[in-house]
Order: structure tokens, then C-alpha cells, then sequence
């Protein structure tokens, strides 16, 4: 699992009730997600990462969904074009902060379709899902740039799991064989040579945690879940994260990290 130096981030802006969002759990308060984002932020300052700080984009709702705008690897980055119209122009907002980072940036070119929450590492593999954002054609553009990096990717469908959004909403890679998942994809025989930490349904928005740097981070309030990582050994923290699931957003979605 690679160590991480540095993650950017960018904190909800005023309009960021106004994105999308496919759950019913109610208006977020802004106030609360902004102090929620402060947390996720010294949490990841806390592991050794340094930040980059953007500022808030208030024509973008969802902008603070960093993470869905571009894909970094070890070897290269690819920046994505979002399956969402209201967020494809996140893309040149982001673009010009990794080409600091990244002097040669790839980038999946329409029809195709990338949220790159739907692009799960594990160690040289990635895994790719077909979803509502992610379409064939941005899937098979990335995974030839994934090839030219020398990693190997694979495609996992998930168009037909309503309750979740992106393929990361379903299952993270912790390092060391580890996968959690959500039962539907536990049992897809793609996953069969990982160690399998499940994720019980009426927990199903934990799975979207984040190992950085030796930690994991997932979100408070699911015990059972929590419970399992404990057993493992593993360094749990857990972040209040009501105000981005209420904008069907988890943990990992708000950071760029490499
Ligand atoms: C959206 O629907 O695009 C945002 N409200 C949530 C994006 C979450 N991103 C992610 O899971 N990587």
C-alpha cells in the first residue's frame, strides 16, 4: 500500500446542499459539514500528509467531492471526465493544481464517462466500476492508460446495485489482501483471493473507508463494522460524516491523495 505525502482538498461550499444526491436523509447543515471537512482534514494532517488547500467552488456543489475528478497513481495521473453533467467542468478547476504535481496528465476524453470514485487500487491492480457515472468507454480509455503505466485493471458492473453510487461506495482495499465489501460484491468471484472484512447491510455506508499511511479511516456511528477492524489490529479512526452521506459522498471521495 503506497505511503501518501500529500492529499488536496476542498471544503463544501455555501451551494453544496444544491448537489446531487440520490439519498433521502435529509438538508445538510453547512456549518456542520464545513466543521466535519476541518476534522477529515486534521485527521489526514494527524497521518503526516501535507495539504492542499483549494478554495471552495460555489458554481460546483459537489466540488468538494474531490476525489471523483481525477485518478493518481505512482505512475502517472489521469484526470476523469464525471458521468454527472452539473460536475464535468470540476475537471479544468482541478487540472491546473495536479499539473504541478504531474507534468504529463492523461485524461478520458467523451463519450467517455469517469468518476473516478469508481476506481478501487489494489496494489499493481485497479478495479474499475461500470456504473451510472463510469460508462464503457471512459472504463476502457483508463484502463488502457492504467496498462501504459504498468498496472493491470479489470471491470466490476455495478449498474445493477441501486444503493450504491460509485464502486468505492461498495468495497475499499486496506493493503495486505484486504478488501471490505458490501454483500453484493463479496460474492462476485473477482474478489475471491482477498481476505474479505463484510460490511453488514444496515452498515453499508462504512465501507467507503480510506487506509492512509497505516490508518484507517472510516466513518463513527458503525459499531459492528468498527468491531471487525478492531479485531484485526488494525488503527481505526472514526470521523462524523453525517453532513456528506446525506450527499451520498463518503471518506475517501473528499481527497486527492498521492
Ligand atoms: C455526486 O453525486 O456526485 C456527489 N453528490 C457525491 C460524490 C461522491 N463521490 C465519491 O463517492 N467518490
Amino acid at each position: 500500500m503506497s505511503q501518501f505525502k500529500r492529499a488536496i482538498v476542498r471544503p463544501p461550499a455555501s451551494t453544496f446542499a444544491e448537489g446531487l444526491t440520490r439519498v433521502n436523509l435529509g438538508t445538510p447543515d453547512y456549518n456542520r459539514a464545513l466543521h466535519q471537512h476541518q476534522q477529515y482534514c486534521n485527521a489526514l494532517s494527524s497521518f503526516g500528509l501535507s495539504l492542499v488547500h483549494l478554495e471552495p467552488i460555489v458554481d460546483f456543489p459537489d466540488s468538494t467531492f474531490v476525489e471523483d475528478t481525477a485518478l493518481l497513481t505512482e505512475r502517472g495521473a489521469v484526470l476523469t471526465h464525471p458521468g454527472a453533467v452539473s460536475r464535468m467542468g470540476e475537471v479544468a478547476e482541478i487540472e491546473p493544481v495536479l499539473r504541478d504535481f504531474f507534468p504529463e496528465l492523461r485524461r478520458i476524453d467523451p463519450p467517455g464517462t469517469v468518476d473516478a470514485g469508481d476506481v478501487c487500487e489494489a496494489g499493481d491492480h485497479f478495479f474499475i466500476g461500470l456504473s451510472h457515472r463510469t460508462n464503457e468507454i471512459g472504463a476502457s480509455q483508463l484502463a488502457t492508460f492504467l496498462n501504459e503505466f504498468g498496472y493491470t485493471s479489470s471491470l466490476i458492473d455495478i449498474r445493477e446495485i441501486s444503493n450504491i453510487l460509485h464502486l468505492k461506495s461498495g468495497i475499499a482495499f486496506l493493503g495486505d489482501d484486504r478488501l471490505v465489501a458490501i454483500d453484493e460484491l463479496a460474492q462476485r468471484p473477482e474478489f475471491r483471493r482477498f481476505e474479505l472484512i463484510r460490511v453488514s447491510p444496515e452498515e453499508e455506508y462504512a465501507a467507503n473507508c480510506l487506509s492512509v499511511n497505516g490508518k484507517v479511516l472510516m466513518a463513527a456511528g458503525f459499531p459492528l463494522f468498527e468491531e471487525q477492524l478492531d479485531k484485526l489490529g488494525l488503527d481505526v479512526i472514526a470521523l462524523e460524516m453525517s453532513e456528506f452521506q446525506k450527499m451520498d459522498g463518503g471518506l475517501s471521495c473528499l481527497s486527492l491523495r498521492f
